[in-house]
């Protein structure tokens, strides 16, 4: 199969190696053009893959029969709408990144859309991507064209398992925007890995249980208590690991905090909902990223 991968971060590179492994014809897309890249993903059993990938190739694009976005989330409407006019029609373009809203931000491309979730964790060392531990990707369609898609979770899963189909994807994306809600900001704020979030069960409790609310006025039935039970197994699951949000705060980048605390507060805002927990959160986030930002990095 074509495929073009868009963004070339650590899980783009980690799919990237996945699928050029199962023989399919693979190219990244960087936001500085190059004609190749240097792939270097060490494996959850050790293996170190090392390959160049072309890349930004337009007769590439315009063959590809599925565009793989593993951008930032704040990254992906600019990216995906400059790519949109090259890319066939009927190309399925599947989106994969933390957080929500990016849906609502390309209502209108032509192509269909789907959204992909994942917990599979990777992270960089130096120039490589560590593929530190393997999970499972969720991935359904956004638009109603992409509901014949479903034979691309048996491709994907054949690459990368384990991979499933959800025909209501926003199901399995709410309760990860949970886990996102809780653990990014947080571990982020208190500068640390995931696992020591156990040190503070109240906060935990009431960001979740404001999450429970907004999920139940958009239709996702869940307990508050079993959407904490499920948070506190995603925190001691990924306890040594380093959020996303934590290592953005450290290396002082963008964050993905509008995507995701900042995604439930504009929806709890919508619904009547009062999120207080989320908001300060929210802020605490902002705050920091303002204060680098004004620093000029
Ligand atoms: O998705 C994650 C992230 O770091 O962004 C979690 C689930 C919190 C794992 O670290």
């Amino acid at each position: 199969m074509n495929i073009t991968v868009l963004g070339c971060g650590a899980l783009g590179q980690v799919w990237l190696a996945a699928l050029l492994r199962q023989g399919h014809e693979v190219q990244g897309w960087l936001r500085v053009p190059q004609s190749h890249f240097h792939l270097r993903v060490t494996g959850t059993d050790g293996e170190l893959i090392v390959q160049s990938v072309p890349a930004n190739d337009p007769a590439h694009l315009q063959r590809s029969e599925l565009l793989l976005v593993t951008l930032k989330a704040w990254q992906v409407s600019d990216g995906v709408k400059n790519l949109a006019p090259l890319l066939p029609a009927p190309t399925p373009i599947l989106l994969m990144h933390n957080g929500m809203g990016t849906m609502e931000e390309l209502r209108g491309i032509a192509q269909p859309l789907l959204l992909g979730v994942t917990t599979h964790a990777a992270r960089r060392d130096g120039n490589t991507v560590i593929h530190v531990a393997n999970g499972t990707t969720h991935i359904g369609p956004v638009s109603d064209a992409a509901q014949d898609y479903t034979a691309l979770a048996g491709i994907l899963q054949d690459a990368l398992p384990d991979v499933a189909w959800h025909d209501n994807i926003r199901a399995p994306a709410w309760r990860k925007l949970a886990a996102n809600c809780v653990i990014n900001p947080l571990t982020a704020l208190y500068n640390c890995p995931n696992g020591e979030l156990r040190a503070y069960p109240d906060e935990v409790a009431r960001v979740c249980h404001e999450v429970a609310e907004v999920m139940a006025r958009e239709n996702h039935h869940t307990t508050p208590e079993d959407l904490l039970a499920w948070v506190w197994q995603v925190i001691d699951s990924t306890g040594e690991n380093i959020s996303s949000m934590l290592q953005d705060v450290r290396a002082q980048r963008r964050t993905e905090i509008d995507y995701i605390t900042g995604y439930l507060v504009r929806r709890a805002r919508a619904h009547g909902v009062a999120t207080p927990e989320n908001a300060r959160l929210y802020e605490l986030i902002k705050h920091k990223e303002n204060a680098y930002e004004r620093l000029g990095t």
